[in-house]
């Protein structure tokens, strides 16, 4: 049994379940009153599904004195309804059952309370006709009634007259946007009876080309007059095989599914392929906006500092400790991994680091956006920006925790300092060695002995060895200093490049590529709900 589905393609369940989700994935991004519409269609048919699936509803609908109540007893046999000259006359919908037997539950959905049993010999089983006040009424209720039903029945019949049946009110209001409904209607030109033969096929042919602009070209035209009965049976015929079909319940929500999900797709409805926001770029801006070059610089120079600090001449290193620090005054001192909680003192970005910033961040808004449509291209726009607030923080988080380790003093930077002390503890003892030897010799007090080292005596050794050595130990150690300065930061460039990275792949390129994910998975669904 083909009967709920459709030839191929997915299931009436699947679209549902489809435009379900593209509703559920359109919320925020396209208006409200789309996504909500989409949403009845959805709840509309899980509730006509639940309910009598033999019975086919049909509505009368149509401008004020077509003659729908006329048709409607007509097709019934006798009559049911109000046939009035004052204008409008049917003020409530009420329905004619043809076999009404298990459509009760139906009816109360439908809210129709007014309900005839037609005894006919059995030629429409199944079917709810519903006479339909006028949808171009002068009352307000009219309309509403009209409106409500016709977006529950499972087939419209609209009934024009030849006076009225080019009305833009039936036109634009009802049958354009109910243009993928062609399987579910009908339009009956009645009052042919007023007509020449010549004028009816005039009137008719000039139907039939409103309807094809309306993009309904596919919907069946009949001729016919309830005063005459002319054009009755074809209209009988019609019905009775729409009835036992018990189809058009099914081709209804299928139609309603296709309007909704035509209406969620608006413009863009092409699959789009989103365009790469350039990464690198970004990174570049946000990490010169966070300082990083400021920060490596002083990484480098900060080696130095203490290296000249720890391993300097005696003589002269303490002089250092006057000079400030070049990471302490970046708020970047502490010498643990991680344990910076606080903020740096990395001065804030520049004016021109922070447009760079800027335009690197909406760039990539720009660059993904680029293919969409606009609800959705400023969404993700949107997207890019909307962690704008964190950013500075985690910034300055990854500039305090990726930088923390260049503070580590290396263990030989003690090594020399002890011997650099010793060295000078030498030049000292030579110093003081001499300095004795001097006043023997000044108060002509005999000398003791003097040992030497190849004919230079011990003091005289230390004295000048020792200072030569502190300042070439001092010249070597800056040079080391230097070299692991440079290594140190590049070690720290590296590691903030790949801090930086992160933070603008989680706060700026990973809400973007969300974004765009959720556009494609929109896209996919309303594929399925459309096909
Ligand atoms: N000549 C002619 N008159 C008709 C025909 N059908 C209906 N009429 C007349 O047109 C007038 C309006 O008919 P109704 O059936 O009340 O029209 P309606 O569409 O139900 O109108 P409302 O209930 O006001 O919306 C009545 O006077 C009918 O007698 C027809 O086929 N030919
Ligand atoms: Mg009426």
């Amino acid at each position: 049994m083909k009967l709920l589905r459709r030839k191929e393609g997915p299931s009436l369940d699947d679209r549902l379940t489809a435009l379900l989700e593209a509703a559920r994935l359109a919320e925020g991004r396209l208006p409200q009153e789309l996504v909500a519409q989409a949403r009845e269609v959805s709840e509309r048919a899980g509730e006509r599904r639940s309910l009598s699936v033999d019975h086919t509803v049909a509505a009368l609908a149509g401008a004020t004195g077509s003659g729908k109540s006329s048709l409607f007893n007509a097709l019934a046999g006798r009559d049911l309804a109000a046939v009035g000259v004052t204008r409008p006359t049917t003020s409530t919908a009420q329905a004619a059952l043809w076999d009404g037997e298990g459509a009760g539950a139906l009816l109360t959905w439908l809210d129709v309370p007014h309900r005839h049993e037609v005894e006919a010999e059995g030629d429409l089983p199944g079917l709810v006709l519903l006479d339909l006040p006028d949808h171009d009424s002068i009352e307000l209720t009219h309309r509403l009634e009209v409106d409500r039903l016709v977006e529950l029945v499972d087939l419209l019949v609209w009934v024009v007259d030849p006076q009225k049946y080019a009305d833009a009110a039936l036109h634009e209001r009802y049958l354009r946007p109910l243009s993928r409904h062609s399987e579910v209607m009908v339009v009956v030109l009645n009052q042919i009876d007023r007509l020449s033969a010549t004028q009816a096929e005039r009137c008719l042919a000039d139907l039939r080309r409103l309807l094809e602009e309306d993009g309904l070209a596919g919907v069946p035209v009949l001729g016919a007059s309830a005063r005459t009965g002319k054009g009755l049976p074809e209209l009988r015929g019609l019905l009775e095989e729409r009835v036992s079909r018990r189809r058009s319940w099914a081709e209804r929500l299928s139609a309603d599914v296709s309007t909704a999900a035509a209406r969620l797709s608006g413009a863009g409805d092409e699959a789009v392929s989103a365009g790469t926001p350039d990464g690198a770029r970004l990174t570049r801006a946000l990490s010169e906006a966070a300082g990083v070059p400021l920060v490596v610089d002083a990484v480098a120079k900060a080696h130095t500092h203490r290296a000249v600090a720890a391993t300097g001449w005696p003589m002269t290193r303490w002089m250092r400790r006057f000079r400030p620090d070049p990471l302490r005054r970046l708020g970047i001192a502490s010498g643990t991994r991680g344990e910076i909680v606080g903020r740096t003192s990395v001065p804030p970005p520049s004016a021109v680091q922070k447009a760079r910033m800027e335009t690197a961040i909406r760039d990539v808004g720009e660059a993904a956006a680029r293919d969409l449509p606009e609800p959705w291209a400023a969404a993700v726009r949107h997207a890019a920006r909307s962690h704008d607030d964190d950013l500075a923080g985690a910034l300055d988080r990854v500039v305090a925790t990726k930088s923390a380790g260049a503070a580590r003093r290396p263990r030989w930077w003690a090594l020399i300092g002890g011997l650099q002390w010793m060295v000078f503890a030498a030049t000292v003892l030579g110093a003081v060695w001499l300095s004795v030897l001097f006043v023997l010799t000044y108060l002509r007090l005999p000398d003791p002995p003097l040992p030497t080292v190849v004919e230079v005596p011990w003091p005289t050794v230390l004295l000048i060895g020792g200072a030569v050595a502190g300042v070439l130990i001092a010249l070597l150690s800056r040079i080391a200093a230097w070299a692991g300065g440079r290594r140190r930061a590049r070690k720290v460039a590296k590691a903030l490049r790949e801090g930086v990275d992160e933070v603008g792949g989680r706060l700026v390129l990973g809400p973007v590529s969300e974004e765009l994910d959720r556009y494609r998975s929109f896209t996919e669904a309303l594929g399925v709900a459309r096909s």
